[in-house]
């Protein structure tokens, strides 16, 4: 069998920091999707035909040109919401030149399916894949059959990379490990507790995944992508220990309250030279992790006395947060930079998007590359209006260099809605779960609204 895997057209939400940055500077780097090495490596234990095509680099029309030329037959898309309108135009321009079985799977699909599954809807047959719990489970969609593979002692395989990105383009990305998945927390908004199952890799697999990936791509520093890096501190130390050895670089994303004066100092011993720590909001009860300013800023200087950054990541707009508070949290984030505690460039500042369908939220009817850069929820129009303005000051004060690019951005997004009968997206309603309730929910069926 066949497989062409496509990683689609990020929209605006481009992963580079900010978002509508138009230049690409401080360090900015591409980071390679972890979905893509184990889908790869995965397809490759059913079949040694696949090939990655990622429509982030190079033009649309040669990309599917790409994905043509391979004769498959199956095409895999992985998609996030943010990334859903190229996964649509992917899709038609594919299967009309091709006879190849079409799978959309990935965060879109995982997350929507059962709940918000209107918001799937694609102009060609295909088939949605979702993952619940277990990263492996497709291949019995896929392949028709199903081996015990367990994330522990899967081997990734790099290999697809060389295939994949020119030399030209490797010096722009930033290799991705990722040593955990799931989260032991349960943000409301957040799909990393509901669509995993908690799992640690071996550090011996870790320790030849660096090995190869310095070898063979000469990659001095990698990125960890593990939701929660310190989720199990005896896990975190023995991967810390390969690091040591590696003498390769390293950043990673964890929660605040982790980062205690022991880590802080073992992460500087082994190259860990930024971290990214999800803040998101102070006062919400949304998040479910401690979050507080004071020991925000303490920990800023003492990880910055090691030579390590952390990359604070804000949310406005939660759903029980008001207005004035929120406002209040944007001049904040201003007054941290004023005093030199982070550079902008370091920062991530969103309005929430609702990539978790939740009954409370009121879509707005917008395409999905709007979604994390401008508002796409709101309860009625006069909060529309509140949460916009919340995104201008955000793109003002926090990014004042995007001001051109957010002009157009909002400018097309405004148009777009104006010419709609009405701003809201039509769907069946979403059903009431509570939250705490949708994590063994979300992705499992037992609750569903009904096929797109
Ligand atoms: C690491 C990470 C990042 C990293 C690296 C991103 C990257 N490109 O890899 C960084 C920090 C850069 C990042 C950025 C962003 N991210 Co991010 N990120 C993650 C995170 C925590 C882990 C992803 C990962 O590596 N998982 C491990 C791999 C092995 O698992 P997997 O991706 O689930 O794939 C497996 C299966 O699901 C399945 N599968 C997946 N797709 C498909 C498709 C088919 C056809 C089949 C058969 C199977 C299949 O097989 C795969 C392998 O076996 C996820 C959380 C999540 N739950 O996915 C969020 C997540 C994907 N990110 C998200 C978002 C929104 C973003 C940003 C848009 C944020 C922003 N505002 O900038 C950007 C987009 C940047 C970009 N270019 O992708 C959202 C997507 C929401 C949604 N519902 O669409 C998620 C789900 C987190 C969340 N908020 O809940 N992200
Ligand atoms: S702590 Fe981070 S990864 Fe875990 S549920 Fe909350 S936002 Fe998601």
């Amino acid at each position: 069998m066949r497989v062409v895997i496509v990683f689609p057209h990020v929209g605006y939400c481009t992963g580079w920091r900010p978002h509508l940055a138009t230049e690409v500077r401080n360090g900015s780097t591409y980071h390679i999707a972890q979905a893509l090495t184990y889908l790869y490596s995965t397809a490759r234990h059913y079949t040694p035909h696949v090939r990655v095509v990622d429509f982030n680099f190079g033009s649309h029309e040669d990309n599917v040109q790409r994905v043509l030329d391979y004769r498959p037959d199956a095409i895999l898309i992985s998609s996030t919401v943010n990334s859903y309108d190229s996964t649509k135009q992917i899709s038609v321009d594919v299967t009309r030149r091709s006879a190849a079985k079409l799978f959309v799977g990935g965060p879109a699909v995982s997350s929507n399916y059962f709940l918000r599954p209107d918001l799937l809807k694609l102009d060609v047959d295909c088939e949605f894949v979702v993952t619940d719990r277990d990263i492996f489970a497709w291949a019995k969609q896929v392949f028709g059959m199903v081996d015990e593979l367990k994330f522990r002692t899967f081997r990734p395989d790099n290999s697809w990379i060389a295939e994949t990105y020119p030399p030209e383009t490797r010096d722009k990305i930033r290799y991705t490990v990722v040593t955990s998945i799931g989260c032991t927390y349960k943000c409301t908004f957040c799909l990393n507790p509901m669509v995993y199952k908690i799992n640690y890799k071996d550090p011996e697999i870790f320790r030849e995944e660096l090995r190869c990936l310095r070898d063979e791509y000469g990659a001095d520093a990698v990125s960890v992508a593990d939701p929660f890096f310190f989720m199990r501190q005896e896990h975190a130390d023995d991967i810390m220990d390969v690091f040591a050895d590696s003498g390769m670089a390293w950043s990673q994303q964890t929660c605040l309250v982790t980062l205690t004066d022991p880590n802080l100092e073992r992460m500087a011993e082994t190259g860990c030279r930024s971290v990214l720590v999800g803040i998101e909001n102070f006062t919400s009860k949304e998040i479910n992790k401690p979050v507080e300013v004071t020991r925000f800023e303490d920990r800023l200087e003492v990880a910055a006395g090691m030579g390590i950054s952390i990359k604070p990541s804000f949310i406005s707009g939660l759903l029980d947060i008001d207005y004035d508070v929120d406002l209040a949290q944007i001049h904040y984030i201003r007054e941290i930079i004023d005093r030199g505690l982070v550079p902008n460039y370091h920062i991530q500042s969103n309005i929430y998007t609702p990539y978790i369908p939740d009954a409370r939220d009121r879509l707005l009817d917008v395409p999905f590359r709007f979604w994390g850069v401008m508002p796409v929820t709101a309860q009625d129009e006069e909060h529309w209006r509140r949460n916009l303005d919340l995104c201008d000051m955000i793109y003002e004060l926090v990014f004042p260099e995007t001001a051109v690019r957010y002009q157009e951005v909002r400018a097309e997004y405004l148009d777009h809605l104006a010419h709609q009968g009405t701003m809201w997206m039509k769907h069946r309603p979403v059903p009431r779960v509570a939250p705490d309730k949708k994590v063994h929910l979300l992705t499992s069926g037992r609750i569903r609204v009904g096929q797109p």
